[in-house]
């Protein structure tokens, strides 16, 4: 981890680590075996690695809630305004290591463990990999809950505290399988179950009009089901340890949890009924696909989380304000893609219905409260709801939506007057295949500010999916280009480069990440370049042995290493970098003698459950990987390996190994990207198109320190305009045809030679994601790559300059664009320095 040194890297090139104070390290070893005892009841001698796992997390536990505590009192006393971070999703991964780290407490831990005989790095793998999320909007939103606490901004991230996450990806003969996520099995030592914090939810029944005697209508809602949402709070501890929010997690529970009656005449099953049903609203994430739109299940998730949570923040608000009317002032409220949007009505409801307040001053602070952030310009991905079920869920809502949308639509006529295309199109109804609820122009219109995710993303959104909508409140979409963490992404996951970068650019680098721009000065210097491949040998060799052990395939360390890891979508391309694959394994079967530049593809990522192509696509994969990989013909000149069950715990592996980032979907399809910024902050290049947050990672590396290929987003548009079939790019590529031809007949599947028709199909005649009239251009660039590569030094400056500037890419920059141009929120001043932090105790 951070802080060990290595005797064979030159004095110039090491940091200076701080011994461990002796009196905290015994503190912190007293606190671990008193945990054992008291908490899990066990003495030393007996007990298991996980029970050493969870005396440990509870020690640290202990002392991020003081600070807790303390940053709660500070920004309560203070009357601070707070954000409230929305989201079906957080993807957060383990908390232990990185809660040890934000709180300067990794060497001492360390030390302690090692002293109780309990190695840290063993420990950390008994902790469970939290997948509340699909993908990047869930590790966003993770990565956005760390830098909040980071810059001391006072927030809660809601969501739901699903009992199974993502699922477990098992590959079976190349299949994908899926397993449940019981991640919640063992426990969870980092949340603390507030079964005071409970709220009731409402769904379906009925709606009373009355008068209230002063001439007003007065709308009552009588429902027809209540759930209990519960409050489950687990603390997230930003850097330097000054400053802790909450992740506030609802679980469903019936108010009635057992019929008793029913109970005693031996219906055991309907006795119970009741509690099933609400439980089922907490019982699993939905995965990004077609099955969840138009589900109930789904809409009742989304409803649950919403209603719960702004409950919470107006019982807030009112405790310490006392009325509603300065709620903006108090609370902003961003919402994590669609899937909150609920929000805008449910706050209308409180203030209207609940509050007595006139519609008007509502909906003001309605939209003053509420941002929207799109994460996919998708059309399939876009939220719509039957009017009908929502009718059935929530009549009041659909009543409340319905008259904004009056208002919206008066808005409409009067800016295009008799232009009823142009109103049908703004409308929060779509009228055109049956009747549905569009959540994006709900989101849109309840939102004072609407953000994309890229320059080109919201550019692109501004252009198609939000054109209308744009017009008619123009200023409204602005761009809040996507971070990462570099607390997790680059000290955590790459400790070695840390050490180089603290010795290099100055310990202030921890704090400052355009600090590595310093790095830009080493980047030619043979003996830093040799240092710095050092660290990446390093991370391969780790990378090497889990390829090894999960599948058997010995990957060559001093091999190029090209990565792409992310879900498996057509627009995402990993079809394309396979068909690379064939060629290229074709080509030295023709050559074998040629000076090759040895490559290892890895692939990893999952495709949702109900996605038949993209799980096609997997198998193809590993059918290559098969074949590839036990043609002694080709030596070690080519591998391919698909690493199952891809997470944030083997991302952090992967990602300080890799030497290429495939970065290759479709031009205009992938909004931002995170794990492109990932790759090239970790000293690896991009081949990539001019898509999502590509483009800004270009102009910040620099052109010639990344290899960008393939078509426009324009070009891909104009082509598709002129029909999907690409005989006229095979005919002219020989490369592409035999790796076509060689694909569809069989040759990856000789047990089941049609396997892969369709696909052959799809890249001749159905190229909508223009994956073969792409191909030579990447083909090209990838041959591009093979001749950087084979240049060792030119590589390695490259690979040092992408780190250098990578800076930019902190999801703390990102966070204060969010705080100063959406939230109106203060971020903390400077922050502390690091000789204040390392005097510190432990406490
Ligand atoms: C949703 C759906 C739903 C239905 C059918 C297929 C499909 C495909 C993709 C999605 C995307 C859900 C939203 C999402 O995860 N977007 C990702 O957000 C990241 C964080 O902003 C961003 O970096 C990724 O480019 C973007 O794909």
């Amino acid at each position: 981890m951070a802080g060990l040194s290595d005797q064979s890297v030159p004095a110039k090139f090491q940091p200076e680590n701080t011994p461990v104070d002796e009196l905290a390290l015994a503190d912190i070893k007293s606190a671990i075996l008193v945990k054992l005892r008291l908490a899990i009841g066990k003495e030393a001698a007996f007990a298991t690695k996980h029970d050493w796992y969870k005396a440990a997390a509870l020690t640290l536990r202990d002392r991020m809630v003081h600070r807790w505590l303390t940053s709660d009192k500070e920004s309560y006393d203070a009357g601070r305004k707070r954000v409230y971070y929305l989201s079906l999703e957080f993807l957060i991964g383990r908390l232990f290591t990185d809660a040890l780290n934000n709180m300067g407490l990794l060497p001492l831990f360390e030390a302690a463990l090692g002293d109780l005989g309990v190695g840290l790095d063993e420990l950390r793998k008994c902790e469970p990999d939290a997948a509340l999320g699909n993908g990047g909007l869930g590790r966003l939103a993770a990565c956005f809950m760390e830098s909040m606490a980071t810059l001391g901004i006072p927030a809660f991230g809601y969501g739901i505290r699903y009992d199974f996450g993502l699922f477990r990806q098992v590959i079976s003969h190349g299949v994908q399988q899926e397993y449940p996520d019981e991640w919640l099995g063992f426990g969870n030592p980092w949340e603390l179950p507030r079964r005071e914090v409970t709220y009731n939810v409402y769904f379906g029944g009925s709606i009373e009009t009355v008068d209230d005697g002063k001439g007003r209508k007065q709308v009552i809602w009588h429902p027809g089901e209540t759930v209990e949402a519960v409050a489950y709070d687990t603390p997230i501890v930003g850097w330097r340890g000054q400053h802790v929010n909450a992740l506030r997690l609802w679980s469903a529970r019936a108010p009635d949890p057992l019929r008793l009656d029913v109970f005693n005449t031996g219906d055991y099953v309907s006795a119970s009924a009741e509690q099933a049903r609400a439980e089922a609203i907490c019982k699993f994430l939905y995965p990004n696909d077609e099955s969840a739109a138009g589900r109930e299940l789904r809409l009742r998730q989304e409803y649950f989380f919403v209603s719960a949570s702004l409950q919470d923040l107006v019982k807030r608000h009112l405790h310490s304000d006392g009325n509603l009317r300065g709620l903006a002032n108090k609370a902003a409220v961003q919402m994590n893609d669609t899937h909150p949007s609920l929000a805008i009505a449910e706050l209308m409801r409180i203030l209207v219905d609940q509050h007595n307040m006139r519609w008007d001053a509502a909906w003001q602070i309605t939209n003053a409260t509420l941002s929207y952030t799109n994460h996919t310009l998708l059309p399939e991905a876009l939220e719509t709801w039957p009017v009908e079920l929502f009718q059935r869920l929530l009549p009041r809502h659909l009543e409340i939506i319905y008259r904004i949308n009056e208002a919206h639509l008066d808005r409409a006529d009067a800016t295009r007057p008799g232009d009823t295309a142009y109103r049908a199109s703004v409308s929060i109804i779509d009228e055109t295949s049956g009747r549905r609820v569009r959540m994006g122009n709900l989101a849109f219109i309840g939102s004072h500010r609407i953000n994309g995710v890229s320059a080109m993303h919201s550019e692109l959104m501004k252009e198609t999916v939000f054109h209308d909508l744009n017009q008619l409140y123009p200023g409204r979409i602005t761009n809040k280009t996507n971070g990462i963490t570099f607390r997790r992404w680059l000290m955590l996951a790459n400790p070695k480069l840390t050490d180089l970068l603290r010795a290099t650019c100055g310990e202030a680098v921890l704090d400052d990440p355009t600090r590595l721009i310093k790095l830009e000065a080493f980047a030619g210097d043979a003996a830093f370049q040799q240092e710095f491949r050092k660290v990446k040998h390093h991370n391969k060799l780790a990378l090497a042995r889990v390829i090894g052990e999960k599948l058997g395939v010995q990957a060559d360390p001093s091999a190029l290493f090209d990565v792409q890891i992310k879900r498996i979508h057509e627009y995402k391309r990993q079809l394309l970098n396979l068909v690379e694959t064939v060629a290229l394994y074709q080509a030295i079967k023709d050559e074998p003698g040629k000076d090759w530049v040895p490559r290892v593809k890895i692939f990893a990522g999952k495709a949702a459950a109900s996605y038949r192509y993209a799980k096609l696509i997997i198998r193809l994969i590993n059918d290559v990987a098969e074949t590839v990989n036990n043609d002694t013909t080709i030596g070690s000149k080519l591998k391919v390996a698909f690493l199952p069950d891809y997470n944030v715990s083997l991302a952090e592996v992967i990602i300080p190994a890799a030497d290429l980032s495939e970065q290759i979907s479709t031009a205009g399809m992938e909004a931002s990207g995170t794990g492109n910024m990932k790759l090239s902050l970790n000293g690896a290049l991009t081949i990539g198109t001019l898509d999502g947050a590509n483009i800004e990672i270009r102009d910040n590396v620099g052109p010639e320190n990344i290899a960008i290929f393939g078509m426009t987003a324009a070009e891909v548009v104009e082509r598709r305009a002129k029909g999907l079939d690409a005989s006229d790019v095979i005919n002219k590529s020989p490369n592409l045809g035999r790796a076509i031809q060689a694909i569809e007949t069989g040759a990856f599947s000789p047990d089941d030679p049609g396997r892969y028709a369709s696909v052959g199909h799809a890249l001749r005649h159905l190229d909508h994601y223009v994956v073969s009239a792409d191909f030579d251009s990447y083909y090209e660039a990838q041959r591009g790559i093979d001749t950087r590569w084979r240049a060792g030094s030119a590589w390695s400056r490259a690979a040092i300059l992408n780190t250098a500037r990578m800076g930019w890419f902190s999801s703390d920059r990102t966070i204060r664009e969010y705080a100063d141009d959406i939230w109106g929120v203060p971020v903390a001043g400077d922050l502390p320095s690091t000789t204040s932090l390392q005097a510190r105790k432990a406490t």
